[in-house]
């Protein structure tokens, strides 16, 4: 398919940063505002999952820490699909610690995350020092890598207020060089500056056992203004994960474009 630029209501100036061009790049090469979360345990499924679903979506998520064999050598396999297939890698480690100690779990470890990693993302709860500390990280890695902060959740329950997701969109404000946008359920600046990645995400609204809350891509990408849904259990769940990925990837986009034309 011819690529098109999408007309989005948010405007296409969105983000200088580097991560956040190739997000939006992607995303219109591809026509895909899907990111997928691979959460599953083995790192031998978790590449089938990529090869099944790598053409169609625009951000792969993980958490490298419930991988049981993660070695060095998944990581090099992830980026290598990911530059195959053309999409991001998203470490969902959620940082949360103060400044020092994130540099160290950015850094080193097992995961040595800030080495292969596109996107990162961090609760606002330290204050500043937790952005100064994966800033540090990330230049220190020498790639280019792009923060998402945890502005709000989709867990039923969840501590977060308003006031709250106010102070990491000001944290967020501030550290432009880094941070390209927030995991949140709706838009939260309307510059269109700064993304949003929207998880808790399946065709059919409603929730699991341990407080997880679903809402549809019309929902959250239409009414709530997200420009990226995040699906899990939804496409690695399905009995056909590549036909799942399909339909999400479909509503995903219907969603952005018809917002976007509005
Ligand atoms: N995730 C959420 N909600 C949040 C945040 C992260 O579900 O508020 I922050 C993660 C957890 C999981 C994925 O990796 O997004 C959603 O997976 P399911 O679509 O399987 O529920």
């Amino acid at each position: 398919p011819v690529p098109v630029t999408v007309r989005c209501r948010w405007g296409a100036a969105a983000a200088a940063h580097p991560v956040a061009q190739r997000l939006l790049a992607i995303r219109d090469a591809k026509r895909s505002n899907l990111c997928v979360a691979a959460d599953l345990c083995d790192a031998a499924d978790i590449m089938r999952l990529c090869e099944q679903i790598g053409p169609l979506i625009c951000v792969l998520k993980v958490h490298a820490d419930t991988v049981d064999n993660w070695t060095a050598e998944t990581a090099s396999a992830l980026r290598a699909a990911a530059d195959r297939h053309n999409f991001l890698l998203f470490e969902d480690r959620k940082f949360a610690d103060i400044g020092h100690t994130v540099v160290c779990q950015a850094s080193g470890g097992v995961h040595r995350i800030v080495a292969w990693a596109d996107l990162i993302n961090a609760h606002g709860i330290p204050g500043r020092g937790v952005v100064d500390g994966l800033r540090q990280a990330c230049q220190a890695s020498g790639r280019a890598v792009g923060l998402l902060l945890v502005a709000q959740m989709s867990s039923k329950g969840n501590l977060i207020d308003s006031a709250y997701t106010e102070r990491c969109l000001a944290m967020a404000r501030e550290a432009r060089d880094l941070c390209i946008g927030f995991i949140a359920q709706e838009r939260l600046d309307d510059t269109g500056e700064l993304l949003v990645m929207t998880p808790g995400v399946q065709l059919a609204a409603g929730g699991d056992a341990l407080g997880q809350q679903y809402n549809t891509p019309a929902d959250v990408i239409g009414c709530r203004g997200a420009d990226f849904i995040i699906v899990g259990r939804g496409i690695y769940g399905a009995t056909d994960p590549c036909q799942a990925a399909r339909a999400y990837q479909a509503a995903g986009w219907a969603a952005l474009t018809d917002a976007s034309s509005r």
